[in-house]
């Protein structure tokens, strides 16, 4: 596995698409920083964005999704609302850094919706599958990193940094837990998901992804990268 699959589009891609993904609190826009600082010191040209949002679309909708804590939403709504906000990354930011050869670092993309929408709210997971291959045109990351940590140690964290619920967070630890056992299980079953220990300082859990990089990728990341 090193990004070079054809997507279905038939357009040769040449990038790696790498995803972080975790329950709330996992750390991953801790972690995506101090990987971009990595990428920076190789002299990797990449590309830093997260979901939902990404494009001027994607944050309208973000807005929307997370922030409105007032609106009462069926899961099938949360979900096409995510799902347009995840066609419009596609088209306009993955698509066009994979063409160029970049390093796409996005923090979370479909396994969240897997997760979220299909274990957490309970929809129908082939449905839900089905969904986001027909948002994304069929593309799939290279490679997924879930930052496992137990639900009350990442809402510990949050609550810490005096950081609030989103909506979809707000439905509760009864709700993360189950979404923690979906990307357990989705880990189980598809090949590019990896998941890390995310406890221990936020190094240590760099060291964890770094290495992870360099062993799935030894094209991109030669074994001396980690000593950068
Ligand atoms: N969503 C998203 C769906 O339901 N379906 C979908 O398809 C998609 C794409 C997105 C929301 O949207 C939902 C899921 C989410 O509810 P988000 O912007 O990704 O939300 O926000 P969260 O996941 O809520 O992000 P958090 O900020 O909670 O988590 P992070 O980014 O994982 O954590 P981070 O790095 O901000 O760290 C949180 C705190 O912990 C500290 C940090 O300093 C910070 O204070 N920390 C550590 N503390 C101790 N040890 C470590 N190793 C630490 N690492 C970080």
């Amino acid at each position: 596995m090193d990004g070079k699959d054809p997507d279905p589009g038939g357009v040769p891609v040449s990038g790696l698409f790498v995803v972080l993904e975790g329950g709330e609190g996992a750390g991953k826009s801790t972690q995506i920083a101090l990987l971009s600082g990595w990428l920076e010191a190789l002299g990797v040209d990449h590309l830093v964005t997260r979901e939902p949002g990404g494009t001027a679309v994607g944050e309208a909708i973000r807005s929307v999704v997370l922030g409105r804590t007032d609106l009462d939403m069926p899961p099938e709504t949360e979900l096409f609302l995510i799902l347009g906000a995840r066609a419009a990354f596609v088209r306009d930011v993955v698509r066009p850094a994979m063409a160029a050869g970049r390093v796409v670092l996005a923090d979370r993309f479909a396994l969240s919706t897997m997760a979220y929408q299909g274990y957490g709210r309970g929809l129908d997971l082939h449905e839900v599958r089905k969904a986001v291959a027909f948002a994304t045109g069929g593309l799939e990351p290279d490679l997924y990193v879930v930052l496992d940590v137990p639900v009350e140690e990442g809402r510990s964290r949050q609550s810490h940094a005096g950081m609030s619920a989103d909506r979809i967070e707000s439905a509760g630890d009864g709700f993360m837990a189950k979404v923690r056992e979906g990307y357990l299980a989705l880990a189980e079953v598809e090949p590019n998901v990896r998941v890390l220990e995310a406890r221990g300082t936020p190094e240590e859990v760099h060291r964890r992804i770094r290495d992870c990089l360099i062993r799935e990728f030894p094209n991109r990341f030669p074994a001396d990268a980690g000593g950068v």
